[in-house]
């Protein structure tokens, strides 16, 4: 015969040593999610008096994968309030598409300018 206290009795587990579910008094300060989210930064589009509105667009449409429509609503705001955002990125993604943005705008004459700054 095995003794009563040693057999297998899961009723009886609600009588062992308390841990912090059963509100014995115990806590533990418990550390921090690990996980943070990477600042974000604007992409900025400044205005100029000499790079022809189509091709504000036709950046606007290749680069930040804006609809024709959407593309000549900030090309306009840009154009009247001399500056506005594309898009909003981690680091990276911004850096890029400043560099390809002012890349191709030397490429083609055009004196165009894209910016960044922390969201
Ligand atoms: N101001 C320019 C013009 O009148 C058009 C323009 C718009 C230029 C937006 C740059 O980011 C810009 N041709």
């Amino acid at each position: 015969m095995i003794p009563t206290e040693t057999r297998y009795n899961p009723s009886a587990m609600s009588e062992q040593i308390p841990d912090e579910g059963q509100d014995s008094g115990i806590s533990v300060q418990e550390s921090e999610p690990k996980l943070r989210r990477p600042p974000l930064f604007k992409v900025l589009l400044l205005n100029d008096d000499y790079t022809p509105m189509e091709f504000v667009v036709q950046v606007l449409e290749t680069f930040f994968a804006m609809s024709k429509e959407k593309a000549v609503q900030i090309m306009l705001h840009v154009h009247t309030r001399g500056a506005g955002v594309c898009g909003v990125f981690t680091r990276e993604i911004a850096e890029t598409k400043v560099t390809q943005v002012n890349d191709y705008s030397r490429s083609h004459q055009h004196p165009l300018m894209c910016t960044m700054e922390e969201a």
